[in-house]
């Protein structure tokens, strides 16, 4: 790929600059920000940005969210029959009817091209507005760049030694100092005994996602087995979604409207892992329809984790008050979706570490089982800063 350089006197003029050469498409490499030290009329600083000009992207991230439900494949359910009764044709291929790869990175797609040019666009445009300020400023200028601030902010900060004033140091720095505070807790899938898993969440959070990701992973890579209980009756075509999941699963699934036929339900599957799903409830919601605490309640023979799933581009504001809403049952660790979308992830650590929440698993796409994770500490990191280059 042949990279131009292009100067401005900020991020904006140089970024300006790439578009009126090679139009908004253009594909930035690196973007930085040049100074001689100096201040006052001595001073001389500038953005540099190298670019080229676009190449065809090979699916766009909206393909993934506008994919067509299996449902709507009419050659999917012979595909999915011929899934659940030979396994001749993977899972992930019988549920995502479009599975070619979507991006360059199969993983989790933290650097997918977009993003990427995001964050080094912001990067920039931060170590141009902290230029001149004292170290710590700019560290916090930075983190909340990232989605952090505040108390959390400062904590990051707190006791790990002089913060270094280049840019390039600044990130490594930051990155080992959210090292050290960060919680998270891999491995909720391997445990044994017989168990329950419920996610809870905003609507569209990504629960059933989630949720039929982590049945796929349990079923098919640990040959757990799994049940399914869904509690979420409102919204249309939940239901016919997870009998298409149970089905080529091969696990049992159940509705329930209120606590007693939860209970008949949770006493008529037999297995180990149980997961229940959810409707979104929203901040605001004072209606109180809300049966996940009574179910519950009733359950005696499991251990019971209740999952927060947020979508990462949450600010930490609107995380807190999503956590907020989900008092009883206490949530016992947070799911990360939608990390293919966001271009900030601080702010729900920040929200997860508020409520002393450790991060369970990540999401990096609608993909099911493909795009789900154990959390882990560098792979959270990343998320966060991108990955070191
Ligand atoms: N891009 C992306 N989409 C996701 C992810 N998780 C779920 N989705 C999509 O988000 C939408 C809502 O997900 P769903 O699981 O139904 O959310 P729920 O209302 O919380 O159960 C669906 O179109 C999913 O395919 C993710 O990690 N990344
Ligand atoms: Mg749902």
């Amino acid at each position: 790929m042949q990279y131009q350089t292009f100067r401005g006197s900020n991020v904006n003029e140089a970024l300006a600059a790439v578009r009126a050469a090679f139009g908004p498409e253009a594909v930035i490499d690196s973007t930085r920000y040049v100074t001689n030290g100096r201040r006052g009329a001595m001073g001389h600083s500038y953005v540099e940005v190298s670019a080229a000009p676009p190449v065809e992207v090979k699916a766009p991230f909206a393909a993934a969210l506008t994919a067509p439900m299996p449902a709507a494949a009419p050659a999917r359910s012979s595909a999915a029959r011929t899934a659940s009764s030979t396994r001749t044709i993977p899972f992930a291929q019988a549920v995502n009817p479009v599975h070619e790869e979507r991006r360059s990175d199969p993983s989790l797609g933290f650097d997918a091209g977009a993003i990427e040019q995001e964050l080094r666009a912001l990067r920039a445009l931060v170590d141009e507005l902290t230029a001149g300020r004292t170290p710590r400023d700019q560290a916090l200028t930075q983190l909340r760049a990232y989605g952090i601030e505040g108390d959390y902010a400062r904590q990051i900060l707190k006791g790990k030694g002089r913060t270094p004033s280049a840019p390039s140091e600044l990130r490594g720095f930051l990155r080992s100092a959210l090292a050290s505070e960060l919680k998270v807790v891999s491995g909720l899938l391997e445990t044994s005994g017989p168990r329950l898993l419920a996610c809870v969440g905003p609507t569209g959070a990504g629960k059933t996602t989630t949720l039929a990701k982590l049945a796929a992973r349990a079923r098919l890579d640990l040959g757990v087995s799994v049940g399914v209980i869904s509690l979420d009756t409102h919204r249309v075509g939940a239901s016919e979604q997870w009998k298409r999941y149970a089905r080529l699963l091969g696990i049992p699934f159940h509705v329930a409207t209120d606590a007693a036929s939860f209970a008949r339900a949770e006493a008529e599957i037999d297995c180990e892992l149980l997961l229940v799903d959810t409707p979104g409830r929203s901040p605001s919601d004072e209606t109180d329809s809300w049966m996940l605490p009574e179910c519950l309640e009733r359950v005696t023979e499991r251990e019971i984790a209740v999952l927060a799933v947020l979508p990462a581009w949450l600010t930490a504001r609107d995380a807190s008050r999503v956590l907020n809403t989900y008092k009883t049952p206490a949530p016992a660790a947070v799911v990360l979706t939608k990390l293919d979308e966001a271009s900030t992830v601080g702010g729900v650590l920040q929200a997860a570490a508020a409520g002393e929440l450790p991060i369970a698993f990540l999401c990096g796409g609608p993909r099911v089982p493909d795009d789900l994770a154990d959390a882990r500490v560098e792979s959270v990191l990343d998320a966060v800063f991108g990955k070191p280059s």
